[in-house]
This record gives C-alpha cells, structure tokens and sequence, in this order.
C-alpha cells in the first residue's frame, strides 16, 4: 500500500464445481474478499472484483462417473448452486464466470501455446499408469490399492486417508484402476513441464526481499517451498475433460487443471471487459490480490506467478492475503464426511440471516490461525452483539426520537464534555477500523465497528434523555441528535461487512449511500430531517433454530459411520466338535425386570423346558422389559455360571451387534418348544 497504485484487482479462488461451498471457503475467502471491495468502493476507489468456477479437474470427471451423468452435467449444476448462493450472500462480484466458457478456453490455450513457442517448457517422458481395458492413462486419484506405509487396502493413488500419507499411484501395492478394477500396467507417456527451477532465483527475490509484509504464514509457506528447492511441474495430464493441449501430437492431452484455473481470472477480467482488460493486468499501477486459503498458497505464490513471469507482459500480485481453515463444532469440516454447513441449505433454512453469517464468519476469521465454528457462538454473537448491542442502540436512539420530536431530527446545541468525549471516542475507533481495513485485520475491523455501537449504547445510559425529557428539552434534542449521527456512522461502518443491515439502516434514516470518508463525521443527517418509524435490524434466535442446527450436524455424523460401517472380520476356523461344545437353546421369557443400580443389565427368567433358570444380560439400554415378556431368545445354556450385580446369570442370552452398537437378541423364526436345541 505504500506503492503508488490506481486501481486494484480483487481475485478469489475459483471453487471447485463438484460440491456446493460451505462456511470454511466463506471465512476464508469468499467474505474476507467482499469486506474488502466494499472497503475500497466505499472509498471510491477504482476496483474490480473477480470470481468464478473451477470446472476442470479429475475430482469432477470421478463424481460424473459415480453418478453416471457427463461432467458437464456435473459443473453446470454446481456452478449455478454456487454462483446463486454467493449473489444471494452479497457477495459482491463484478463477474462470476466459469473455466468452462470459451474465453476461458481460448484465454488458457493461448497462453500455453506462448510458453511453448517461447520455449518456456521442457518435454520428459515417464511411466505412468494405464488401463488397457478402459484404453486411457490413470490420472492417481483414480488408482486404488495397498498403503505402502500402513497397509489400509483402500488407499488412493494420490493419499491414502488412513494414515495420510501422500503417495504417488505408483507407489501403491496392487493397484486397481476405479474405473475397471483392472490391475494397471506402466505405459510411457509424454509431458509439458514448466521449470519452476528457473524461476526460483526471481521468486526469491520477489517473495523474500520484496514482499517481507505479506501475512506471516502466507511468507513462511513461501520460504518453506523455496528453501526445498522447486522441481520442473508437469503443466499436463493424460485426461478427456479439460483444454486440449494446443500441439500437434498432443491428442488426448488436456492443460493440468492449476495450469488452466489461474488463468480464469485473466479470462474472466477479459470477458467482462473485453476491451479494456489489460490495464487490470498489465499496467504497473494496478495491484493485484489474490483471497485465498492456505491450500492455495504455493499455486498462488509460486507457480503462478513463474507462469506470468515466464509469460512476460503481466504484473505479479502485490499481496495473497490467506486464511488458515475454520472447523466446525470442533471437527474438521469435510465434504466427504457431509461434516459442514452448506451455504445454499443455510440460505434456506435461515432465510433472510445473510448478514448474521457474514457477521459471525468475519467475528470468527481463522485469519493468524485456525479458527472454530460453533452454532452456539453463531446463537450469541447473534442475540448479544448484533441484537443487544447494535440493534438495540439504533432502535432506542430512532423511537427517542419519535416519541420526542416526531420523528425529525432535533436540532444540535451546545455540546458538553461527555458529547465531545463520545466523540472523539468514536474518532479513535473510525482510525483503528480503517487501519485494521488496510492490513486486511478484518476481525479486529469488526470489533471497532461494534464499538461504536457499544459506544452509543453506553452515550444514552449515561445521558438518560428519557428523565431529562421533562427539564430540558435542548438538552435531550442535542444528546439525540448525536446519537443519530452515531447511526449514521453505524451504516457506514459496517457495510462492508454487513450489508444488508446497512441498506436497511440508510433507508430508516432516509440517507442514501454514504463514502467511507464521512466517517466520523456528526453531521451526516440534517437538523430536522425527518427519519422513517423504526423496525428491529435482527431479531433474537431461539434455542430450537440452533439445536436443529447441531441435530443435523449430528445426524449427518450417525449416517457416515453407518455408510463406513463393514462387518467385523470372521474368527479363526473352528470344527465341527468345537462348535458342539457349546450348548445353544431356545427358552421363552418368563419375567423380565431391571437390575437395581445397573442401568445396563436385565434379568430374566427363562422357561428352558428343564425347571427353568435366571439369566442377567446386558441390552436394558435397548428393550423395555416388558417387551421381552412372552418372546422366545436363544441362549447358550452351559455356559459357566457367574454373578452379575450379586444376581447368579445362568447362561448367555444371544444378540445381534448392530452399526450404531446396539443389541437385537435372536429369535427363532417360529415358535419352538423350550429347550429346542440349536445347532
Ligand atoms: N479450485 C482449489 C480450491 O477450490 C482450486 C482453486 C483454484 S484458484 C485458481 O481449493
Ligand atoms: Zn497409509
């Protein structure tokens, strides 16, 4: 921010179009960004704001072959979910566009094809999977087999989840093709690098000299990376979804999805202004900034930028502000566990609650480190910030001013100490906010935008206009018309991260869009300006919206470990002998009651056609005894007696261990005579 700049290009990460986005991409990328623009809009300053789908990729080819529909079928469907969800946010693009449209295509092509001509590649050869049966190359995501490391049978070609290890496919012992389930062989196969080696002098340069004030752990990955040493990247991928290879011979090769997806944000810059683009990209006296999560860092850092390097007429970025990840209720979020808050179901289930998101997302940024989502700080960030600080202030300060002077706002006299201490308060938290702004704080930014609030809150308890109302009217008009200029104030403040309230702020002010520079000004609403009758900016969120939050969290959790559930392995093999050792029965369930102080054992009494006998057993947590009474079971009826509770259990009942852990005890399939013989 200390270079002379003109205008500024915002970029976010182009989401993956294989899944919806959910509140970990917002925290980290999706609202920082936002709050950012509206920042620098409200400030009039020139800047462009780029977003769009990452449509290419070996993930989306995988989900299309799962559920038997074409790729294009799947990045159409999660484009629009994606690109609606965001507008329906507020998320404030200037464009949102996709990598599948055919500037894209022309955009990612073209710039290949001037590396190559350039000589900016280097060709290699190398084995890589293939499977005959299916006649094409196995991209590593969709190899399975052994873990090399820790033996799980279902490791992936490019991880193994169980032990996290990252592999290459040709690590994995007895690999499988997912698309056949043939083994694979090794079949030569030729690449475009780029030698990422070459440009390692300038990056560090241009990364460790020069940018010493990007976010510290945005600079130590960068270092990290560097101090390893950078290796040729193959820019190209034996694949049929993509861009093709721009080169004769290069058939059934498409560009490397992180060749092509960087390249949408010059794409997309270009479709929206196809005539003036390049000044967003190649005039020095435009900054670029690329939000991000850590993920990201090296494409954004490292290979990118020695793409445009290598390319040669375009500016690098100044800045790559990333985020760390946000859990959710204390768990990593995961799309493959279903363990997330989907931005589309929030918008749906929450409708209307755009602002509490952004609020609680910005309130909780894993901006320095991760950071965690939980739906009961969602619940009271809500109820006592956004409602009891921010909400309650601007209603009491717009009723007072009903009730009292009809809805105009009074005239302004003389003011006191304590006005022009509330002042220049507010002043120091306007200068704290804007400069947290400018170094991308934006959790400390919100905190000083809710202390003006807090500040406004505590002005009118300390000045009680409501007692003066009746000694001195000139008084109450003056302590009101400086809380309404604290509204005021309110709106500008947050709109860059709450912009829903702000609109309907100005609008119950009559005010219409205010520029960042009029904050701190006490002045902004004209003496007897008349101010619309007052409705409540949020309201309080019950208990029950949270807790069929957390109920779905949870449910979604259950359904995983049943979907992960397999049976357990079978014993060692036993004969026929063996297994006549053990005497099994069906008997017919006589009594049935809880044993006192143990809340898992039943004791029951059992007809086993010889007399009868007592048997406690441990399934109280899943029957009610008097549903056992008058069923048949099947018990093991020499097994060695022993005490349970101080109650002498005469044998074992049998049941079936379920999934989710519990117990069914086993019945014949029809009635038998007590002391039936199993076998
Ligand atoms: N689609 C990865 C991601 O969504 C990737 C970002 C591309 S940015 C050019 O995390
Ligand atoms: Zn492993």
């Amino acid at each position: 921010m200390d270079k002379d700049f003109k205008r500024t290009l915002v970029t976010t990460a182009l989401p993956y179009a294989n899944g919806p986005v959910h509140i970990g991409h917002l925290a980290g990328v999706y609202v920082p960004a936002d709050i950012y623009v509206r920042y620098l809009r409200a400030k009039g300053e020139d800047v462009l704001f780029i977003g769009g789908s990452d449509e290419h990729g070996v993930p989306i080819t995988i989900k299309a072959k799962a559920e038997g529909v074409t790729p294009q079928d799947i990045v159409d469907r999660y484009h629009n979910i994606i690109k609606e969800s965001f507008a329906e946010l507020g998320i404030s693009f200037d464009i949102y566009s996709r990598t599948t449209s055919d500037v894209h295509r022309q955009t990612a092509s073209d710039f290949f094809r001037k590396l190559y001509d350039k000589g900016e590649f280097v060709e290699k050869t190398s084995m890589q999977l293939y499977d005959e049966k299916a006649g094409q190359f196995l991209a590593d995501r969709y190899v399975t087999g052994t873990c090399p490391h820790c033996g799980n049978e279902r490791a992936y070609g490019d991880q193994c989840e169980a032990c996290g290890t990252s592999l290459n496919a040709t690590d994995l012992i007895n690999p499988k093709s997912a698309i056949t389930g043939n083994a694979p062989v090794l079949r030569e196969t030729k690449h475009w690098y780029l030698p990422l080696d070459k440009w390692e002098p300038r990056l560090r340069q241009w990364i460790l000299e020069e940018h010493k004030e990007w976010k510290p752990n945005v600079y130590g990955q960068c270092k990290s990376w560097l101090d390893m040493g950078l290796q040729p990247r193959a820019v190209s991928r034996d694949l049929d979804w993509g861009i093709p290879v721009p080169v004769e011979g290069a058939d059934g090769k498409v560009l490397y999805v992180w060749f092509d997806a960087p390249i949408g944000y010059i794409s997309n810059t270009k479709e929206l202004l196809p005539d003036d683009w390049e000044k967003w990209w190649k005039d020095p006296q435009t900054r670029m900034l690329h939000f991000i999560g850590k993920d990201n860092i090296v494409f954004h850092c490292i290979v990118f930028p020695a793409m445009l390097m290598a390319e040669g007429s375009y500016n690098l970025p100044d800045n790559v502000p990333a985020n760390e990840f946000l859990n959710l209720e204390d768990d990593k979020i995961s799309t493959s566990r279903n363990w997330a808050v989907w931005l589309h179901e929030y918008l749906r289930e929450l409708p209307g609650k755009q602002d509490v998101l952004r609020y609680v997302l910005t309130a909780n940024a894993p901006e320095t480190k991760d950071n965690n989502f939980t739906w009961k700080d969602f619940q009271q960030r809500n109820n006592s910030e956004l409602v009891a600080i921010l909400g309650n202030f601007v209603n009491r300060a717009m009723v007072l001013t009903h009730k009292y002077f009809g809805g105009m706002v009074p005239v302004r006299g003389e003011l006191l100490e304590e006005d022009r201490q509330v002042m220049e308060e507010i002043h120091r938290s306007v200068a704290e906010l804007s400069a947290d702004m400018d170094r991308f704080h934006f959790r400390d930014a919100l905190k000083s935008a809710m202390n003006i609030a807090r500040i406004g809150n505590k002005y009118l308890a300390d000045t009680e206009p409501w007692k003066l109302v009746k000694t001195d009217e000139a008084r109450v008009q003056t302590i009101l018309n400086v809380a309404l200029q604290i509204c005021a104030n309110l709106a500008i403040a947050f709109e860059p991260f709450i912009p829903f309230m702000a609109a309907d702020l100005r609008g119950q002010l009559r005010l219409g869009e205010l520029p960042w520079s009029r904050l701190g000004d006490f002045d902004i609403l004209a003496d007897g300006a008349e101010i619309e009758k007052p409705h409540l900016l949020f309201e309080k969120i019950e208990d029950s919206v949270v807790e069929a939050q957390v109920k779905k969290l949870q449910d979604a959790k259950k359904q995983n470990e049943l979907d992960a559930w397999k049976p357990a392995p079978v014993a060692e093999t036993v004969d026929f002998p063996t297994f006549e050792k053990l005497d099994i029965r069906v008997g017919t369930v006589l009594e049935c009651v809880k044993v006192p102080k143990a809340d898992k054992l039943l004791q029951f009494k059992i007809d086993d056609g010889m007399g009868g006998r007592t048997i406690v057993s441990g399934i109280a947590k899943y029957y009610k005894p008097e549903d056992l009474v008058g069923k048949q079971v099947c018990f093991i009826a020499n097994f060695a007696p022993r005490k349970l509770k101080g109650v002498e259990s005469q044998g074992m009942i049998l049941s079936a261990e379920l999934p989710d852990g519990s117990l069914k005890v086993i019945s014949p399939s029809a009635p038998c005579a007590p002391g039936s013989k199993v076998g």
